[in-house]
């Protein structure tokens, strides 16, 4: 299943690319659309300044479904209300970095839900694996082990 990923910058979204696909090398900086297996990662630029979500809604229909990718773990992004239902495609809400100490999954959520992303959300962390292995069969992908477990954290 072709996913696209979106969230805001240092969300945690190319490393969690990584992790569910086992696709590319070490994370740096994202700076345009890129395609990495059954994933399309994109910069977070893309979520956090209106002139792309042109961009970012024209690429979806490129994919079978959307992943929204919150980190629970600050800083917080202020969404535009409702923008996850201008994708054409059904989106998926991801928490990442529930592995981080003092984690708020709370906060996380009230951003997904403000971008118009619906409930359930699936917690995760790209660290240590949690939670992955029900993100990545609903993604219908090989089970993910995390990337502490790839030799690479
Ligand atoms: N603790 C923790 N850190 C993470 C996790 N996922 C990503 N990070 C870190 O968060 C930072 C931003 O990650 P990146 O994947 O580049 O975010 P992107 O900008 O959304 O693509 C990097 O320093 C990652 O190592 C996670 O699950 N747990
Ligand atoms: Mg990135």
């Amino acid at each position: 299943m072709r996913f696209l990923v979106v969230g805001p910058r240092g969300a945690g979204k190319s490393t969690l690319i990584r992790t569910l696909t086992g696709c590319g090398g070490k994370v740096g900086k994202t700076q345009m659309i890129e395609c990495l297996g059954e994933a399309l990662d994109t910069p977070g630029e893309y979520l956090e300044l209106p002139r792309f979500y042109r961009a970012l809604l024209v690429t979806a229909q490129e994919a079978d479904v959307v992943l929204w990718v919150a980190a629970a773990s600050g800083p917080r992004f202020c969404p535009p209300p409702g923008l996850a239902s201008s994708f054409c495609r059904p989106v998926l809400g991801v928490i990442t970095k529930m592995d981080v100490p003092g984690a708020d999954a709370e906060a996380a959520r009230e951003e997904l839900r403000q971008a118009g992303v619906k409930e359930p959300y699936f917690l995760v962390s790209a660290y240590t694996g949690s939670g992955l292995a029900a993100l990545a069969a609903k993604l219908k992908l090989p089970s993910a082990t995390g990337w502490k477990n790839m030799g690479r954290g």
